[in-house]
């Protein structure tokens, strides 16, 4: 703390807390207010992150041998710690990340759930016993701890998507070294800090702050690492897949989205608006799952506009701390200008500009990162703002003639996370869940919003195969062995002797 009352908050390397070994910090501010410096922390390098890997690979021989059950108790106490600790982790989040406060406390309260229901998996984590093709031998396999993982998490859900990667491998025996987004390493050194007042051995869990350049690709390219797990941009995703490969680790990726909300001529209407609202304007529109496109049957295309714009047009930017306040700022000056980029891309496009189109930079808008929540519609799904990502208050709105028309619409985009239909006709409902091409599905619901008991991730561009979330998680963090014990006292040869 210095005298303003500003933090120093540091890397926890080996159940130590120090700082970065060149001594430099980095500051971390409110986007909603830049005038407001929340705290400086460890400005890290390659070597920070190479003490931390060190640290992590000394504490795995330990940590994988104490009974998974007993991992969890650690797990169990964390979550009653999230849940006392609720209230100031949000405000803390919404301080440096923007989104508002309800949106924070899902963020904690996303973590909550996660650590209870990976606590549960210390008395699961079931493998597979089978019959033998031979006598008196038995067959099972059992999940088995990898190593240690580098986890790369983004600014988004900067307590969520931490806790999506870490509690899963805690539980599974891995050791773990964090890299949280230089935006938000706050949220992460909350969760951090939560860990370890829960018990968590010393070397179990690394935090190391700092640019991905040189933190990130140290992780990367350690032969000591056995597992990556990353959230971010299909761009960088691509980056650390090249990068982990040549020491075979295993690598997950969950990448860009460009999500799609059907909406049919039978559909609910005023339903579907405020699903669309909340999908494509919920977080700022920077969730990988954010609803950043609309296709609507021609037959209601103009009603669903109509009522759409209206509600887009109310809702009230700002400091996401104001309870009135529905939609915070962009988390960076970065990010708000890859919004203002899109809305001249898809103006020169030749979409119509229905509402918004402009950043917020005067009066109390000044000191932030704000932009006006934008709608184009009469979008061509080939447009650049229909097909590439922006992460940012902008959704493209498109007419269609036919539910195959739709389908084709939903699947054209190189990414497939999520993706939703309104209507009443059931059998459309289900043709829709079989036909789009995602890794998640809504039905007359938006496309955010995922309950962390069942697996998170999608197709194409989105990943790289793996789910995070649920049970599905335990096979990233976790790797099987096959196990034979033969108990006849003879020697018996598989395929070979049948009797
Ligand atoms: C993300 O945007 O990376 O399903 C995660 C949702 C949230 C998680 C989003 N539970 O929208």
């Amino acid at each position: 703390m210095n005298e303003l009352g500003v933090p120093t908050c540091q890397n926890l390397i080996g159940g130590e807390w120090v700082p970065a070994a060149s001594g430099e910090v980095f500051e971390n501010r409110n986007p909603a207010d830049t005038g407001d410096l929340i705290g400086y922390f460890a400005k890290s390098s390659r070597t920070d992150a190479e003490r931390a890997v060190d640290a992590a690979a000394r504490a795995f021989e330990p940590w994988r041998l104490v009974p998974a059950p007993k991992r969890a108790e650690i797990l169990f106490r964390a979550a009653q710690l999230l849940v006392e600790r609720k209230e100031r982790l949000a405000r803390d989040m919404t301080r440096e990340m923007g989104k508002v406060l309800e949106e924070a406390r899902g963020d904690v309260q996303e973590a909550i759930d996660m650590a209870f229901f990976m606590a549960g998996e210390g008395r699961r984590q079931h493998g597979q016993t089978a019959p033998s093709e031979l006598r008196d031998k038995f067959a099972m396999s059992i999940r088995q701890p990898i190593g240690v993982c580098g986890i790369i998490t983004p600014w988004n859900f900067p307590m969520a998507i931490p806790s999506w990667k870490i509690l899963p491998a805690l539980v599974c025996g891995d050791t773990v070294v964090l890299k949280p987004a230089t935006l938000t390493p706050l949220s992460a050194w909350n969760f951090v800090k939560v860990l370890e007042d829960a018990g968590l051995p010393p070397g179990v869990l690394n935090l190391v702050t700092g640019g991905g350049g040189d933190v990130g690709n140290a992780l990367l390219e350690s032969p000591v690492v056995s597992v990556v797990s990353f959230t971010g941009s299909t761009e960088v995703g691509r980056t650390v897949s090249t990068k982990a490969a040549p020491t075979f680790k295993k690598v997950h990726l969950e990448m860009g989205g460009k999500n799609i909300i059907v909406v049919m001529d039978d559909a609910d209407l005023a339903l579907a608006v405020d699903g669309c609202v909340w999908g494509g304007f919920g977080t700022t529109g920077q969730r990988c799952t954010a609803a950043s496109r609309v296709a609507v049957h021609r037959k209601v295309y103009e009603a669903f506009v109509d009522q759409y714009v209206r509600q887009v047009r109310t809702l009230k930017v700002g400091d996401g701390l104001d309870p009135s306040v529905q939609m915070g700022p962009s988390v960076s000056r970065g990010q708000v200008e890859t919004v203002m980029h899109y809305v001249g891309v898809g103006r020169a496009e030749g979409a119509t500009l229905a509402c918004g189109g402009h950043a917020l930079d005067t009066g109390a808008y000044a000191k932030g990162f704000f932009h006006e929540p934008t709608v184009f519609t009469d979008v061509h799904p080939q447009m650049r703002i229909a097909q590439e990502e922006i992460f940012g208050p902008v959704v493209s709105v498109m007419p269609f003639e036919s539910f195959e028309e739709a389908v084709a619409i939903a699947n054209g985009v190189e990414y497939g996370l999520s993706a939703s239909i309104y209507t009443r006709d059931i059998n459309l409902a289900f043709r829709a869940m079989r036909d789009l091409h995602t890794g998640l599905f809504y039905v007359n619901a938006p496309t955010i919003g995922a309950e962390i008991h069942l697996p998170f991730g999608g197709t194409k561009n989105t990943g790289n195969g793996h789910r995070e979330a649920g049970e599905a998680a335990l096979d990233v963090f976790s790797e099987w062995k096959s196990i034979y014990v033969d108990f006849s006292g003879r020697l018996q040869r598989a395929q070979i002797d049948t009797e």
